[in-house]
């Protein structure tokens, strides 16, 4: 699909705010997966579609989660983790997307998981990294990025860990999982 195309169906589902957050995630997906071999035009299409399912309503993204057999434990966390699995669902049914790589991209992007593929490394530090972000510490995950993909996204998935603790949020368990995974495999090297 065509950058323009993808780019106009998505600014009908998002706010102005998300759409301009969507072209960051694309500029930086795009600059990670030159930078570390990924397929630049999967990151491209992935990146514009992340957030598809964002504005949808509650009840809509639940019955989807149960009708598709996605985890149900997903709906006794966050609905915030909501989007991302009920995105990639949405995305091939209503964009007529089918690459399963793009599609799990968008699937693990806001939980991760952990044996995560290039393309999905790269769409979830983008979506966390793009220039509209400003958080603290969002700057020292940049300048990670720029050195080492997994050293940044740990950083990425501690910083998120960390923030909803601070909350006292219940984090979702493949979040940990995730952590767990990249840290482990750095072990090993
Ligand atoms: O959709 P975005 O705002 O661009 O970013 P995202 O898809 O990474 O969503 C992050 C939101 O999800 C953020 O407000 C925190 C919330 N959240 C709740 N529980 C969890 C969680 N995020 C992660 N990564 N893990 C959780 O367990
Ligand atoms: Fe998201
Ligand atoms: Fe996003």
């Amino acid at each position: 699909m065509e950058r323009d195309i993808a780019l106009k169906m998505v600014k009908d589902q998002l706010t102005e705010h998300r759409y301009q957050h969507t072209l960051g995630v694309m500029d930086t997906a795009i600059i990670l997966a030159k930078q570390y071999g990924g397929d630049e035009k999967k990151a491209e299409l992935a990146a514009i579609f992340h957030d598809y399912a964002k504005f949808r309503p509650k009840p809509e993204m639940k019955a989807i989660i149960v009708a598709e057999g996605y985890p149900e434990d997903l709906l006794q966390f966050n609905a915030e983790l909501w989007h991302a699995p009920v995105g990639a669902y949405l995305v091939e049914k209503e964009a007529g997307i089918t690459d399963k790589e793009i599609l799990d991209a968008i699937r693990y992007h806001t939980s991760g998981r952990p044996g995560m593929t290039l393309l999905e490394k790269i769409i979830y530090l983008a979506d966390y990294i793009e220039p509209g972000r400003h958080f603290p510490g969002v700057d020292e995950v940049r300048e990670m990025a720029k050195e080492d993909l997994d050293t940044a996204l740990i950083k990425s998935v501690q910083n998120t860990i960390l923030f909803l603790m601070k909350k006292n949020q219940p984090v979702y368990p493949d979040t940990f999982h995730t952590y767990n995974d990249l840290v482990k495999k750095r072990q090993e090297d």
